[in-house]
């Protein structure tokens, strides 16, 4: 292999890697990105990369990492280019997307950042930095004022290391300056993501100062959104893979499904970049794209990530491989989660359905189930329990649902089913295992005390025996049998 991709680099690309349809050098910035990781630059980067290549030069992206500068070394030595590998079954296309124009790694240069935020020129920022990165309760969707990001936030405005942080300190300098307020566009798969994320901005800005909470609350903007793509973390052998593909190195492309979605709430005072010559949909009301998604895909996800690592699978196409996997999660859709959404105008939710279990096995991509796994107390509210309440209000049944959440639990206990360690990974895990550790693996013992943890169930659902006892039911056979014979035995038992 020889060189580096950069832009001197891309004469010299094979003539199938498709490159920017712009003179990337003269982009300018227009959106600041917080949480510049794969998803960002398999999905919102792509978008505007298209904006740019239809002639608007002035949607270019500044990506900021608020914590690890890795991105940011391995792509300003490639004048911030990197490649898209889009794969599936049918092979695999290249793109190498110029859209990143600048680079910053908020640590390291908190200054430049908040600068680049108050920039009038500088109209959107969008989010990627995970469920967690909003240090809110999930289960109530407010800023955690415990949070000891958000207390360092507090002692010291000007030096911000959370996301609202730096969204309230960039939205004060600007006011103060006199220039109108950025629009912030959540790209995170939080339940209601823009409406969450006021509150959570609001909040923090009224702690600081409540004329700022006002005018947080009052005149920025902060339109929902659903995104979609799945992108598994880069591998090394994704590296190696792409290198010899373009005949050069790039320390770090991203690899991705074809599918993606991404439909906004149309709400812009400063103006937008034309999102709708690219394939966005703009919207009135994102919320029926948003529970389709979140329950149907990602609640989906969560359950394979669970049981399917339980199992013994390393990868959601491995899971989909397996039969009785592949029933339940047809039935878990199907049966429980369809009946609780009201579908966006003109979708076939069947057609939806089945393109999802196909992007499932797309035998292409390897998506850990580890990874999905990451972070499940920010993730299930929304994609499980949610939809678990809304059915016992209705009076509706709920063992599939429950099944799932008790894989969540058997799985953050912490051993898998040969006594080996889990590595789970979620701001709670330390809590979670001392719960588990003092229940012992005994479902009438560990499903209370792990219901019991509110930002997950909230106050309402512990004491609901018919969930409780559902959760309870499934947490054994999960115990008794392991995770392969309960899927086996759960996609079998007869509609409830
Ligand atoms: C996944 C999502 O890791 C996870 O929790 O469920 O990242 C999923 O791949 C994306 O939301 C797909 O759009």
């Amino acid at each position: 292999m020889t060189g580096r991709l950069s832009l001197s680099a891309l004469a010299g690309l094979p003539a199938a890697v498709r490159r920017p349809a712009y003179d990337v050098a003269a982009a300018q910035v227009g959106v600041v990105h917080l949480g510049v990781g794969a998803f960002h630059r398999a999905h919102q980067a792509v978008y505007l990369d298209d904006i740019l290549g239809r002639g608007h030069a002035g949607w270019a992206v500044a990506g900021a990492s608020l914590r690890s500068p890795a991105t940011s070394d391995a792509l300003d030595p490639q004048d911030g280019l990197y490649t898209l590998a889009v794969r599936s079954g049918a092979g695999e296309e290249l793109r190498v997307i110029g859209a990143l124009r600048r680079r910053l790694v908020a640590p390291r240069e908190p200054e430049a950042l908040l600068a680049t935020m108050a920039d009038p020129r500088v109209r959107i920022v969008t989010l990627t930095v995970t469920e967690k990165g909003y240090c809110h309760d999930p289960a109530t969707g407010t800023l955690d004022e415990a949070h000891p990001d958000i207390r360092a936030d507090l002692a010291d405005p000007g030096r911000p290391c959370s996301a609202p942080g730096y969204l309230v300190e960039a939205l004060a300098r600007r006011r103060a300056a006199g220039i109108a307020p950025f629009t912030v566009l959540c790209c995170d798969n939080l339940p209601a993501n823009g409406r969450t994320v006021a509150r959570v901005v609001a909040r923090l800005a009224a702690l600081r100062d409540g004329d700022l909470g006002r005018f947080v609350a009052g005149e920025v903007a902060f339109p929902s959104t659903m995104v979609d793509r799945i992108v598994p973390a880069t591998t090394d052998a994704d590296r190696a893979q792409v290198a010899q593909a373009l005949g050069c190195d790039d320390a770090w492309p991203v690899a991705a499904e074809p599918f993606s979605q991404w439909v906004v709430e149309d709400h812009f005072p400063l103006g937008r970049p034309p999102l709708e010559e690219v394939g966005v949909e703009l919207v009135a009301d994102v919320a029926p794209f948003e529970h389709m998604k979140l329950r149907l895909l990602n609640g989906a996800h969560s359950t394979m990530a669970y049981l399917g690592y339980l199992a013994g699978h390393a990868h959601i196409s491995d899971v989909m491989a397996q039969p009785a996997f592949a029933r339940l999660v047809e039935r878990l859709q199907d049966e429980e989660l369809t009946p609780t959404l009201h579908l966006p105008p003109g979708v076939d939710v069947a057609a939806y359905k089945s393109a999802l279990r196909e992007r499932f096995r797309n035998p292409a991509l390897q998506h850990r189930t580890w990874q999905i796994a990451m972070d499940g107390s920010q993730k299930l509210p929304q994609r499980l329990v949610a939809p678990a309440r809304e059915r016992l209000a209705a009076g509706a049944p709920i063992a599939l649902i429950a099944f799932a959440i008790a894989g969540w639990m058997r799985y953050v206990a912490g051993r898998d089913e040969a006594g080996g360690a889990i590595d789970v990974r979620d701001p709670l895990a330390a809590r979670l295992k001392a719960l588990a550790d003092e229940a012992g693996p005994d479902a009438a013992r560990l499903a209370p005390a792990l219901l019991g943890v509110r930002e997950v169930f909230g106050a309402d659902l512990p004491a609901d025996p018919r969930f409780a006892g559902a959760v309870t039911a499934a947490l054994d056979l999960i115990l008794r049998e392991g995770a392969a014979a309960a899927v086996a035995r759960t996609a079998q038992a007869p509609a409830a």
